[in-house]
């Protein structure tokens, strides 16, 4: 089991605000991911927060936190992901929370534990899309630009391609990686299957499994595998 997120091909994203039994939760926290990313865009508070976070510490896998609300931020986990979302029609999810968050936490922080994720919303009927109000018009170019933008001009560890709640354009996903210098390319966005799975794998660096999590819970244990096989094949080529 890796500590290093950069070592990491698979994920599953849990929700705060929705219920997973303690026999379906043992069952993701030993499934093989590589590990629990603890994040969703509504309901999200302190309590259910840690709540999750006690949860999910009876298990070994690491456990991050991707922050969404500034009133969640609790200590405790292995590493703090920070979206910046770059097509946001709202600048307080490019710049404006984080500052706040800043001014806040700025001098506690341990930054060993911090790593930015460059983010692009591509579903506009995703509530993180309205939320932010995100600009989800773009063609392949706008992405690259964005994926630039974070990896080369931001120097961001990691470019998110967020599909939230539909399977993505695995082509686009593909060239972007193709593009990227240093950032690792996290693919998200409606994996139900073990075959979407596999080819998300083959096209990004890391996948994240969310609702099908909650919605297809045998399907979603099933992409461990499945991504571990389409890293193993492209291993080989
Ligand atoms: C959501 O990218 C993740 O932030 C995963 O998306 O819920 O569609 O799997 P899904």
């Amino acid at each position: 089991m890796h500590s290093d997120f950069k070592q990491w091909s698979h994920m599953f994203k849990l929700d705060p605000d929705r219920e997973i039994s303690d026999e379906w939760l043992e069952k993701v926290c030993l499934s093989g991911t590589d590990a629990i990313m603890v994040g969703g865009s509504t309901g999200i508070t302190f309590d259910n927060t840690v709540d999750l976070l006690s949860r999910i510490r009876r298990y070994e896998v690491p456990c991050v936190l991707e922050v969404s609300d500034l009133d969640a931020i609790v200590p405790g986990f292995d590493r703090f992901f920070i979206p910046m979302v770059l097509n946001a029609g709202n600048p307080q999810w490019i710049v404006g929370h984080h500052q706040r968050a800043l001014r806040e936490y700025g001098a506690l922080l341990d930054w060993s534990q911090v790593a930015t994720e460059g983010y692009v919303i591509l579903n506009k009927q995703s509530a993180a899309a309205q939320i932010t109000e995100a600009n989800t018009a773009l063609d392949i170019k706008d992405v690259e630009a964005y994926a630039r933008m974070a990896d080369r001009l931001l120097h961001c560890p990691v470019f998110y391609m967020e599909y939230s709640g539909v399977f993505g354009n695995m082509e686009w996903v593909a060239r972007v990686k193709g593009l990227l210098k240093d950032a690792r390319l996290f693919y998200g966005g409606g994996i139900d299957s073990p075959e979407k799975a596999y080819q998300a794998a083959a096209a990004a660096h890391t996948v994240i499994v969310g609702n099908a999590v909650y919605d297809q819970p045998e399907q979603a244990l099933a992409t461990v595998q499945a991504v571990r096989e389409a890293k193993a094949a492209s291993n080989m080529q």
